[in-house]
């Protein structure tokens, strides 16, 4: 089967299609990759404990797929386009050869020192090309790789690294992102003191900036390649996986305690991730795509990396940010590279629109063909903005609603094919079985409703596990409702079957696009030493989609009342990053509780929201006078 529909009759013929025949469905896509062997089933599943394998006995490697085969068709074609943070630095582009080529080098370097196949390697890199070709070096000798998001903190690094037992860790002396310099390696060093399992740290030279390398444990990655080069190696045979061999571990936020790691696997998450990349992209050869994600996260992961490069496309990577050195930056790397699809965040979006039209106007962007938008749910007025100021009208906006969980996008239109409507995620893709279902799991059907969004069937690119913990990862998506999963999010279907995601409906907030559990904000507040406890909700914030609003109670502060502010924001950061600061801090005396000692988030919720008028029933109050003097005091 072809991978992309051309119309919308075909694709309700697919979608038809994949619901009565997902297994037929499923392998007729999943001939269209290179597998070493293919499989002797198809579909092995239950969603009690929950069991989910896809093409058993297949073996392959994802990057023979992302790169080998390319090598005699599209070998001279860019693979990657780097746009470094200075627009004044010279930007690189790799060829499928250079990147092949680069790829096995950097194989011979990890197993040079010491990698095998199942290990598991932390990579904590800036976006640079290096950290595509260390991802991809990774599953090409089978080991595990786990990408820490560049602006995570040391003690964040630390809780990883020790959850996966990583035995090496991949890293950069530093990176550039708008104005700032940040350290990386100084950063691993920190996090390293935690942890027993880490035997080598490799480092790429960026920035430049001074880092302390101890003997027998850290080595340069150029001194590495280079004793490859030497020795004249330059093809690295793939390491043959079985397709249920696990591929990477990414961490994520959820609604209690630590992050946790979703496990993805090699050949449903190979399949998954190019068939959606190639279908909702409509990609043609030759065109440039420009995910603005960082590799960090799984956008990056599957829309920079495994989806674009596994179906030949060449995909643009940007070490920088949107608005630096002005808020021009993303229209002159359109106009200077000649892109087709641009897929980034409605965060990014309304920023950008907060500048007016002066860094837009002038700017070529007639290659653009394509709009995508992920991470949160998109309000119309940045919809409409991107329609008019960046697609001219005449580019199909994919509003694509997925998660870390899911590998690759789950509802989404499809360009060109169909109709979109702004603020909607619209139809499933093929595969894709969504239900909404009311408090008691029972699905509500029909149109014009809502629920909470949970998918009845698998599909090849979902979790697998959490890694070390598989227990988590049934009680936190496959227990709240029976044989379904769970996605965390509430949903509405208008009156044409069209999906709209309406946001989180547990304790997990979506910060310009990141997902932060507000129990990890609590647990980093409370390690603040004049702090007695503390409760964090999400508010409506303008550019960010959600702020993070922390009541805490600190009765003896030390200092005045701004200066424990700035101690507590800092605590966060270097706890968890700088991404989770709270934006607001109210101290308050005591938080509102239920008689049996529940905090009561819904009314801190309201009151954050701005919304006073309407907290419903309080009469449960331990003490609902908290709440009079909250209300007063709110910021
Ligand atoms: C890919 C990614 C997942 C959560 C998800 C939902 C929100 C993502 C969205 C969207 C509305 C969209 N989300 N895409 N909400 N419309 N198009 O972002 O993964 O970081 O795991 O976040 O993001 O709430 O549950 P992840």
């Amino acid at each position: 089967m072809n991978l992309q529909v051309k119309s919308f009759e075909e694709y309700q013929d697919v979608y038809n299609y994949s619901l009565s025949e997902p297994e037929k469905f499923w392998a007729e896509i999943a001939e269209n990759f290179l597998w070493r062997k293919k499989w002797d089933q198809v579909l092995e599943w239950n969603f009690k404990e929950p069991q989910i394998k896809w093409f058993l006995g297949a073996k392959l490697n994802i990057t023979e797929n992302c790169i080998d085969r390319h090598l005699d068709t599209l070998g001279d074609k860019p693979a990657i386009i780097w746009e470094p943070n200075d627009p004044e630095e010279d930007h690189r582009i790799l060829s499928y050869k250079q990147l092949h080529q680069k790829v096995c080098q950097f194989s011979h370097v990890l197993q040079n020192n010491g990698v095998k196949k199942g290990d598991r390697i932390c990579i904590y890199m800036p976006m640079v090309p290096e950290l595509a070709i260390a991802v991809l070096a990774c599953a090409r000798v089978g080991a595990i790789h786990s990408v820490v998001f560049g602006g995570f903190s040391a003690q964040s690094i630390a809780d990883r690294i020790v959850d996966a037992e990583c035995s090496l860790v991949i890293t950069s002396d530093g990176g550039f992102r708008g104005n700032k310099e940040t350290p990386m390696k100084s950063v691993i060093d920190d996090a390293l003191v935690q942890c027993r399992s880490v035997k080598k740290v490799i480092v790429l030279t960026r920035s430049r900036t001074p880092v302390s390398m101890l003997k027998g444990r850290d080595v340069w990655w150029e001194d590495e390649v280079r004793k490859v080069e030497t020795n004249g190696l330059t093809d690295f045979p793939a390491v043959e996986m079985d397709a249920e061999d696990m591929l990477f571990i990414l961490y994520t936020s959820g609604s209690t305690g630590k992050p946790k790691g979703v496990v993805h696997t090699c050949g449903g998450y190979m399949v998954y991730t190019g068939y959606t990349f190639a279908n909702v992209f409509q990609y043609q050869t030759g065109e440039v795509h420009f995910c603005t994600a960082d590799i960090g996260w799984i956008t990056g992961h599957s829309y920079i990396v495994y989806g674009p490069l596994s179906q030949g496309a060449t995909a643009l990577m940007f070490e920088g940010i949107p608005t630096w050195p002005d808020a021009g930056r993303l229209w002159n790397i359109v106009q200077k590279f000649k892109v087709n699809i641009l897929y980034t965040a409605p965060t990014a979006i309304r920023s950008l629109m907060g500048y007016g039209d002066g860094p837009v106007a002038g700017k070529d962007l007639s290659s653009l063909t394509k709009l995508g938008s992920v991470g949160e749910p998109i309000n119309e007025e940045a919809w409409h903005w991107f329609d008019d100021k960046i697609g001219h009208n005449k580019c199909p906006i994919v509003d694509t609603w997925w998660q870390t969980e899911n590998g690759g996008l789950m509802i989404s239109p499809i360009a060109n094919v169909t109709p979109t409507k702004p603020g909607y995620a619209t139809l499933p893709l093929p595969g894709v079985q969504p239900v909404l279902v009311d408090e008691n799991g029972k699905e509500i059907e029909g149109n014009g409703v809502s629920g909470n969004l949970c998918i009845k069937f698998p599909w090849p690119g979902m979790l697998r596990t959490t890694y070390g913990d598989h227990e988590r990862c049934r009680t936190t998506y496959f227990a709240t409702y029976q044989n379904m999963y769970f996605t965390g999010d509430g949903c509405l279907r208008d009156e044409d079957g069209y999906y709209r995601i309406t946001g989180r409906v547990d304790d997990v907030l979506n910060v310009s696009g990141h997902r932060i559990g507000t129990a990890e904000v609590e647990n980093a507040i409370n390690m603040h030493s004049d702090v007695v406890e503390s409760a964090v909700v999400g508010y409506p914030h303008d550019i960010k989609g959600q702020g993070v609003y922390a009541f805490v109670v600190c009765p003896n502060m030390h200092g005045n009342d701004n200066l424990t502010r700035k101690d507590i924001t800092m605590t966060v950061s270097r706890i968890i990053g700088p991404i989770a600061k709270p934006d607001k801090i109210q101290f308050v005396s005591g938080l509102p509780k239920t008689r049996s000692g529940k905090i009561m988030r819904r009314i801190l919720r309201k009151i954050a929201e701005g919304d006073t008028e309407n907290l419903g029933d309080t009469s449960t109050l331990l003490d609902p006078a908290v709440v009079e003097e909250i209300k007063a005091g709110a910021l």
